[in-house]
């Protein structure tokens, strides 16, 4: 499931066309919405235009998954739908290198996490439902679980076509047909995933997608022709879809933001620690709902540990994501550099300490240097707010029970992490956390069978393992 093709060089292994259609009844299709740009944000070049819908388009690709749902997919043997799912794993293992490099232009991640993470995630997800498409009467959820019906997803742009593969795998293996709204800033691998489901010969209009701004969002979530949304994004786009459902009779799950502590308990093996704190933040320029933005460390250690980490800091290389030495690549979009910047600035404001390794950035691009700030009060912004960014907010602690209530003091509860030597550290702590995903000496670590999902803020329901079937079956 894990394999892959070597490593891809340079982006001549894609080919990105200048212009591209929405998705819709196995066909791409003009919009009838004003066209829009994509750009590569590590250079700001254009790489094409994109269609954009209008309320018509939306229509027309919710009625062509209605009619494939109960015409094709819907009555179609939990077996068959099986081999379709495991023949679009196999075609994106086989086309693996196309789709790690597009993914790095499009969003800016380095080609290392695109090629050795998300790509070979995307691939086991579809693997891992295509297994379940006929044993669904054994999951748990009675003897006959009947599919919800067509789904209208909604995805970000922080793990474009792994976002899309938590959706679309389950969704497809239960008997759903879907609707998929990828982000504005990283709608390209989304479309080259629509042309692998061509290439799978899958039916048309089992899988279609529609490409625009949140008004196309919107457009689909308020649509009534949709039994079930799936959105992964902001947590206040998240509730004005919470607030449209209310009083519709549409299923929904939420995967919103976060805020996570990662705590390291004194008798920790520090060196493995420091390299958690780093992969737990600076992974993926820190653009994961469950980074580990708040460093939550035990007073008695804190020195040597932000000492190290500062060392292993300077090594870290920001820069082309196509680089395989790459370690940070750009930042996604100058919307969401502002807001890092902002956030930044409003940490220096309240009084905590900046702190960055000598770097030095590109001209062009949106970047930004690996950031730590210490002497942080859990009232400063920088530790309540999502940064979405590579900026890390270390906080200290005395005693296990100090740092449980600092970990719990925040409105989010998607991820935590744990780093002790002793097992009873774990649970003891584990068990205290209000947080859906706890990691013990470990961090930012994904597997399909393992549910994902948030407490409080964090949103509601659970992608992945057994558990991500319940949002696509009626029991
Ligand atoms: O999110 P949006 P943005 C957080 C993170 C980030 C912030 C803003 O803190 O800095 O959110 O990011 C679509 N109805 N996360 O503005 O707007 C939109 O087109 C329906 C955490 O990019 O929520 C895109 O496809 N859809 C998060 C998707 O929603 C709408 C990942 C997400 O965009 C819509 C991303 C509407 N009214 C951001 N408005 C995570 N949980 O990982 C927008 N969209």
């Amino acid at each position: 499931v894990f394999e892959y093709a070597p490593a891809p060089e340079s982006r001549s292994v894609v080919d990105i066309r200048p212009s591209y259609g929405l998705f819709i009844d196995g066909e791409f299709v003009d919009g009838h919405g004003e066209p829009f740009k994509t750009i590569n944000p590590a250079d700001e070049a254009v790489l094409a235009d994109i269609a954009c819908t209008d309320e018509a388009d939306v229509d027309r690709a919710v009625k062509a998954a209605r009619t494939a749902y109960e015409k094709v997919w819907g009555p179609m043997p939990g077996a068959e739908r099986a081999k379709y799912l495991y023949r679009i794993a196999r075609i994106i293992q086989e086309r693996s290198r196309e789709l790690a490099v597009l993914e790095s232009i499009d969003n800016g991640k380095p080609i290392r996490e695109s090629r050795d993470v998300d790509v070979p995630l995307v691939a086991a997800w579809f693997f891992y439902y295509a297994g379940w498409a006929d044993k669904l009467g054994h999951a748990g959820f009675g003897p006959d679980p009947k599919p919800v019906g067509v789904a209208g997803q909604v995805i970000p742009w922080n793990f474009p076509l792994l976002m899309l593969a938590w959706k679309i795998a389950p969704a497809l293996a239960c008997g759903n047909t879907v609707v998929l709204k990828p982000a504005e800033t990283t709608p390209l691998t989304a479309l080259l995933f629509a042309d692998i489901c061509r290439q799978a010969d899958l039916p048309p209009g089992v899988v279609n997608i529609i490409t625009g701004a949140g008004e196309t969002g919107r457009a689909l979530v308020a649509h009534e022709g949709i039994d079930k949304v799936a959105f992964t994004g902001s947590t206040d786009v998240g509730r004005q879809i919470a607030r449209t459902l209310a009083g519709t009779s549409k299923k929904l799950t939420l995967e919103l933001g976060g805020k996570a502590a990662n705590i390291v308990y004194a008798d920790a093996a520090l060196d493995q620690a420091v390299e958690g704190i780093v992969n737990g933040i600076f992974f993926n320029q820190g653009h994961v709902c469950c980074a580990g933005s708040r460093l939550l460390v035990q007073e008695s250690v804190a020195d040597e540990v932000l000492e190290r980490l500062k060392a292993r800091m300077a090594t870290l290389r920001v820069g082309d994501p196509l680089d395989k030495n790459t370690d940070i690549g750009a930042i996604n979009s100058a919307a969401q550099l502002d807001k890092i910047r902002e956030l930044s600035a409003a940490g220096e404001q309240e009084g905590a300490d900046r702190w960055s390794p000598p770097c030095e950035l590109p001209d062009r691009g949106f970047w930004f240097a690996p950031t730590l700030f210490t002497g942080v009060a859990q009232s400063h912004r920088i530790a309540r707010e999502e940064i979405f960014g590579p900026v890390l907010s270390v906080l200290t602690f005395r005693t296990p029970e100090e740092a449980v209530t600092k970990a719990n003091n925040t409105p989010y509860g998607l991820s935590a992490g744990i780093w002790t030597e002793k097992g009873s550290q774990i649970l003891w702590t584990a068990q205290r956390l209000r947080a859906g995903v706890v990691w013990a000496n470990t961090f930012n670590k994904f597997d399909p069978a393992s549910p994902f999902g948030g407490y409080k803020e964090s949103g509601f329901g659970r992608e992945g393992g057994r558990h991500g079937l319940e949002a696509y079956l009626n029991v």
